[in-house]
């Protein structure tokens, strides 16, 4: 497709309604001799299936890798549709691409055929290729549109995308198989892959076993809660649980497509050449794939070989054409496979051959559709062999080449296509005297019985087709939980720059008007600045002073709420009965003024059992363990959490520590992990600062609240500011808080000022 380009500018403001991500764009760049670039359509299931769901939208775009490394070509237009390319360079092809999408992924999530290699390297490839990806993506969905993105080698992309855009949908397609979690645990930075997969709104499976396996793993590895279909994400801090959905969505091909080039003279004249130019065999059996290891060509070879050599088949009366395309041909396990396949051919036809025609015809090179379309109404069978494979569309396209109901598909069981094409000779590839019989009794099949076969595989073909796949997955993802349902807390204020003077005056006074108060804060970060050792923190005296009498006032309730231990908080602050402390995140509650509705505060979600008290102790010990491999780094241990601190660390010490706890956090089912300023909690009650601060408000019966809070723990309280509520956020950073102090002077500052403000009220 030579194509036009009017070049959409990525500057302009988001605008299309769906995005589709995937590794290829639908076209292949070349470079022309005279350095300028052409684009070339390279017709592939997916852009079929695209092009069918694209004309439907008003405005669709294709983001993905034009095929050659190196600095990206512009966004341009073809066929109506927007495209974006994504720029990989040659390290990127050779550690994102070849390394962990085919040299890792691809052989893992195929039931490890061949071993999968693993390099750290290529790890750091997929993550920043996988983010340039989304960053791409991203800005160009329009407000509240969908995003859709294709498999293995993008599967961090979804949660990516989802950091910049809450407001879109997000799908995701696996092409391939999603392999047991016994193999899947065996990937290093399996969670990683989890929790990016997760970003989507609906993940779509080839299999019903993919979509089971992939729910395990989640369940298992992550200790999400899963409901049947669905799997309840738990937000990080403030952020509302998310629900996503696991379904099955068995790919298909343009059947109609397929069919209608069967009728073409030329084609069906092509058929009949390619009979004619094999020497007129009786049989004809055609193998057709990528050179792949999951395909079973050697299996296939092997079956083919040895019927040959026990003289079940006669070379002068079938003949085997093998088609293998060239694919990754720099990654060794296909290079390896190439000379091992290309040996067995040469054997066979060295030793079978009749003069003049091949035993094994090998074609090492790609055919354009119509070829395709001759030799599938050439075949009389045809072998789908594959060890593992997604679906297999060569199954299909195979079936929807013979509406005149003859030919015989021997099908694999490890192909997806095996739950729909049931009518098939279904085999176990692995089991080569099963495939030379079931190639035999295909050879053998009466017309009869080979058309009432085909007329069953045809029925499932023609109707399932690929324009229903993307509509079916589109769909279903348009019911999905609509991400205006999800509340997300909203960011008011950004950066670092504290609030002007005049605005924080303002608020300070219109609050400090209402009846009843309550003034709650946070204490590190905010009445005391932060310190490398925690135990030697020094509050500000004149806030301490300030909120103390504060809470002598009339009308007006003071709170201190604190990740810290109760105890630690009160050593600490040494505050009167007439001020609430709230220690461990609102786990731990201290005693209550005798005016204050303890009845409000309940307590049973809090309280500790047996088996919370063992899980917690694993839980300490665990991270005491993650704790001595990071020098600096240590733990605190709390009535009902445990905390991992990294403040001290040193290098990236810190990082990797966090890192580990939060990958074993993932494993643990019912805790609250609360990540906060290089720290790290595990909670085994359910609370946050957020529901502590709302229960206070009823139980001082207060008209309007104020919060001060300098931690990513806070935004659990500033999420919930009602109209009249003041939230003051201390330090930069961005936040679901009213205002913005600069550090702990300020608020000592706006503690002085709400104390003469109240006081020249009463
Ligand atoms: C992945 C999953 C899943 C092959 N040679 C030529 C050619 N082809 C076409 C076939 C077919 C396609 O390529 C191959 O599709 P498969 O499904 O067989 O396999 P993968 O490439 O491994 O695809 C697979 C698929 O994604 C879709 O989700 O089914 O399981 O592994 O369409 O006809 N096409 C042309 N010339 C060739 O020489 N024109």
């Amino acid at each position: 497709m030579p194509t036009s380009s009017p070049t959409p500018d990525r500057s302009d403001a988001p605008v299309h309604e769906l995005v589709v991500v995937a590794n290829r764009l639908p076209v292949d760049s070349r470079t022309l001799p005279d350095g300028a670039t052409e684009w070339v359509t390279s017709p592939g299931g997916l852009v079929t299936a695209m092009e069918s769901v694209m004309r439907t939208v008003d405005s669709g775009a294709w983001v993905g890798w034009g095929g050659s490394p190196g600095e990206a070509p512009d966004p341009f237009e073809a066929d109506g549709m927007a495209l974006y390319p994504v720029e990989l360079s040659q390290q990127d092809v050779e550690r994102y691409y070849e390394g962990f999408s085919n040299g890792t992924l691809w052989p893992l999530y195929h039931d490890v055929i061949v071993d999968p290699e693993f390099h750290r390297g290529w790890w750091d490839s997929y993550l920043s290729a996988n983010r340039r990806f989304a960053e791409a993506a991203a800005p160009v969905a329009a407000a509240g549109g969908t995003i859709w993105v294709h498999d293995y080698q993008l599967q961090l992309v979804p949660r990516m995308i989802r950091e910049k855009r809450s407001d879109v949908r997000i799908g995701f397609f696996n092409h391939i198989p999603f392999p047991s979690v016994e193999l899947f645990s065996q990937l290093p930075k399996r969670n990683s892959i989890l929790r990016g997969l997760l970003g989507a709104d609906l993940i779509g499976f080839q299999r019903e076993s993919d979509s089971l396996n992939f729910v395990n793993a989640v369940r298992k590895l992550l200790g999400y809660h899963v409901d049947g279909s669905t799997i309840s994400v738990p937000g990080i801090g403030a952020a509302p649980v998310r629900e996503v959905e696991a379904r099955t969505f068995p790919i298909s091909i343009d059947s109609t497509a397929v069919s209608a080039l069967t009728e073409d003279p030329e084609i069906r004249e092509r058929a009949a050449q390619l009979r004619r130019d094999l020497g007129d065999p009786d049989r004809i059996v055609l193998g057709a794939d990528r050179l792949d290891y999951t395909k079973g060509i050697r299996h296939r070879l092997k079956a083919w070989g040895e019927l040959l050599d026990d003289g079940s088949i006669d070379p002068h009366d079938a003949v085997m054409i093998q088609i293998a395309t060239p694919s990754r041909e720099r990654v060794e396990a296909y290079r390896q496979l190439r000379d091992e396949v290309e040996l067995t051919v040469g054997r066979i036809n060295g030793e079978h051959a009749p003069l003049g025609r091949p035993a094994v015809s090998y074609q090492h090179h790609s055919f354009d559709r119509r070829e395709m379309t001759a030799l599938f109404m050439a075949a009389d069978v045809v072998l789908v062999t594959a060890l593992r494979d997604g679906m297999n569309l060569v199954a299909k396209e195979y079936v929807a080449s013979r509406p005149d109901l003859q030919g015989v598909l021997v099908l694999s069981e490890f192909a997806g296509a095996a739950d729909e094409l049931r009518a098939a000779v279904l085999v176990n590839p692995h089991d080569i005297d099963e495939l030379k019989s079931a190639i035999l009794r295909s050879l053998a099949m009466p017309a009869e019985e080979q058309e009432e076969a085909m007329r069953s595989l045809r029925h499932q073909v023609m109707e399932h087709d690929v324009q229903a796949w993307a509509h079916h997955f589109l769909e279903r993802l348009e019911a999905t939980q609509s991400p205006e349902q999800v509340s997300a807390p909203s960011i008011r204020i950004t950066g670092d720059r504290p609030s002007d003077p005049a605005s924080l005056e303002a608020a300070l006074r219109t609050f400090s008007a209402v009846p009843r108060l309550l003034i709650a804060t946070d204490f590190d970060g905010v009445l005391a600045p932060i310190v490398a050792d925690r135990d030697a923190v020094q509050p500000d005296p004149d806030a301490l002073e300030a909120l103390r009498e504060l809470s002598e006032l009339p009308g007006v309730a003071v709170a201190l709420v604190s990740g810290r231990a109760l105890s630690d908080l009160d050593f600490h602050t040494r505050m009167p009965s007439s001020v609430v402390l709230v220690g461990s995140h609102g786990a731990e509650v201290g005693a209550l003024p005798p005016w204050m509705q303890a009845e409000v505060l309940d307590k049973s979600a809090l309280a500790m059992s047996p088996e919370k008290e063992e899980l917690l102790a694993g839980i300490t010990s665990t991270l005491r363990r993650i704790a001595r491999a990071h020098p600096g780094t240590e733990v605190e241990t709390k009535p009902t959490a445990a905390v991992l601190h990294t403040r001290n660390a040193t290098g990236r010490g810190g990082i990797n520590a966090t890192e580990s706890a939060l990958e074993y956090a993932m494993t643990l089912p019912d805790v609250t992990v609360t990540p906060g300023k290089e720290v790290v909690e595990f909670a085994v009650v359910h609370t946050s600062k957020g529901a502590a601060v709302d229960a206070l408000a009823r139980a001082s019966a207060s008209d309007a609240w104020l919060y001060l809070g300098d931690d990513v723990t806070d935004e659990s309280v500033f999420a919930q500011l009602g109209e009249r509520d003041l939230g003051l956020k201390v330090g930069a950073g961005d936040s679901a808080a009213s205002l913005r102090l600069e550090d702990t002077e300020a608020v000592r500052g706006v503690l002085q000022r709400l104390l003469t403000l109240r006081d020249e009220q009463s």
